[in-house]
């Protein structure tokens, strides 16, 4: 099997509803897709997660398609394997640009599944046949949209609610949505809002409004911070920036600053990374998640698979398309079922299909390259 053509698609979709963070809004999503063709007619799809500023991470919209488009293509096309593994040694040498290999790695995992007639899912071993989910609410207007936003989720069948938080909308909007919703489980992420003096601070308004788990509270390199507040806490402290390969999950494990993994297959450099951080895990005891990045339907389909593992423990960060786009690019779409879960493509490969109507609206610049 050979790559005939790569088709790297720049894109933009609408939010339904804006998207704040402690490190600022999103409106719009734009974003590239990848879809490479075989010579025998197959086809696979990847995403990349990078934002156009490099807020959550130091990636972007730019410095990705420079990657894939100007490296890791190329490469490919002069490659004799379409191996998954084998791209990810063939590239180990460029460092970082974890979101662009993690395009390229899932497209050829959907490409390999394919190839065997599998679901990405059943090529990765994964057995569920549907996966657990909540959803992250974004930082409110004010307390009474985010009380209301909440109860609105919670009516659609969300069984666990991750509120952002960042100095300043913290305690007090929390406290809000514990009294209105004294059972439902809270999670809160800080997206490193914080600094390592905020421990006690953080611990808390977090003990006293049973928090079930606090994420990525200090800066990526913050694994001090993030031990001590892991310290006999009631609470889970989850990483999530902090983890981009085995070696920062090791140290996090044997500092004790982390009882809860976020799993992003971009964040990581793919599907086989976020598998084998999964597995870390769980021998240490520690619950997985799969995290998400407002995904379209095609990366979206990708974090299902993934979430379909055994490690994964935990309701992963993955709602229901509606709750993202209008529009998606991808069909059909996902759509929240009974116990707060999303089923899993049947496949082969990712098992939704690109929509051309959808790829028409949002595209905004195509290059493709030809063997
Ligand atoms: O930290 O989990 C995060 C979205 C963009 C950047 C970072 C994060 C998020 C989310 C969205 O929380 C979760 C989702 O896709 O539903
Ligand atoms: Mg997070």
């Amino acid at each position: 099997m050979q790559l005939r053509s790569a088709r790297l698609d720049e894109v933009e979709l609408e939010l339904v509803e804006p998207f704040e963070t402690s490190f600022g809004i999103e409106r719009h999503r734009r974003f590239l897709l990848l879809r490479l063709e075989t010579d025998d007619g197959l086809e696979g799809y990847g995403e990349c997660v990078a934002a156009t500023e490099p807020l959550y991470s130091s990636e972007t919209v730019a410095t990705a398609r420079e990657m894939i488009h100007g490296r890791f293509l190329p490469e490919l096309l002069r490659a004799d394997s379409l191996d998954p593994a084998q791209f990810l040694a063939s590239t180990a040498r460029y460092r970082g640009h974890r979101m662009a290999k993690s395009a390229v790695e899932t497209a050829l995992v959907d490409l390999a599944a394919r190839a065997k007639g599998q679901s990405v899912s059943e090529y990765l071993g994964g057995r569920r046949r549907r996966v657990e989910v909540g959803v992250s609410v974004g930082i409110q207007p004010t307390i009474e949209q985010l009380v209301r936003r909440v109860g609105k989720y919670l009516e659609d069948g969300y069984r666990r609610i991750k509120l952002k938080v960042r100095p300043g909308w913290d305690a007090v909007p929390v406290r809000a949505v514990r009294r209105a919703y004294p059972d439902i489980e809270i999670w809160v992420d800080a997206n490193q809002a914080y600094p390592p003096a905020a421990v006690e601070r953080i611990r808390r308004w977090a003990v006293r409004e049973r928090v079930a788990q606090v994420e990525q509270a200090f800066p990526e390199r913050a694994i001090r911070a993030h031990a001590e507040l892991a310290r006999g806490a009631p609470f889970r402290v989850c990483l999530d920036e902090s983890i981009v390969d085995a070696m920062s999950l090791e140290d996090a494990l044997a500092a004790g600053a982390v009882t809860s993994l976020n799993v992003k297959a971009g964040r990581v450099g793919g599907l086989l990374t976020s598998r084998a951080l999964a597995e870390r895990a769980r021998r240490a005891r520690i619950p997985a998640w799969v995290g998400g990045m407002l995904e379209s339907g095609i990366g979206r389909a990708h974090n299902v698979h993934l979430a379909s593992l055994a490690p994964f423990t935990l309701p992963a960060d993955l709602s229901a398309s509606d709750r993202y786009y209008r529009e998606d690019i991808a069909e059909p779409p996902f759509v929240l079922g009974p116990g707060s879960t999303l089923e899993v493509p049947k496949g082969p490969g990712i098992g939704v299909e690109f929509s051309e109507r959808g790829r028409r609206r949002a595209l905004k610049k195509s290059w493709t390259l030809l063997r």
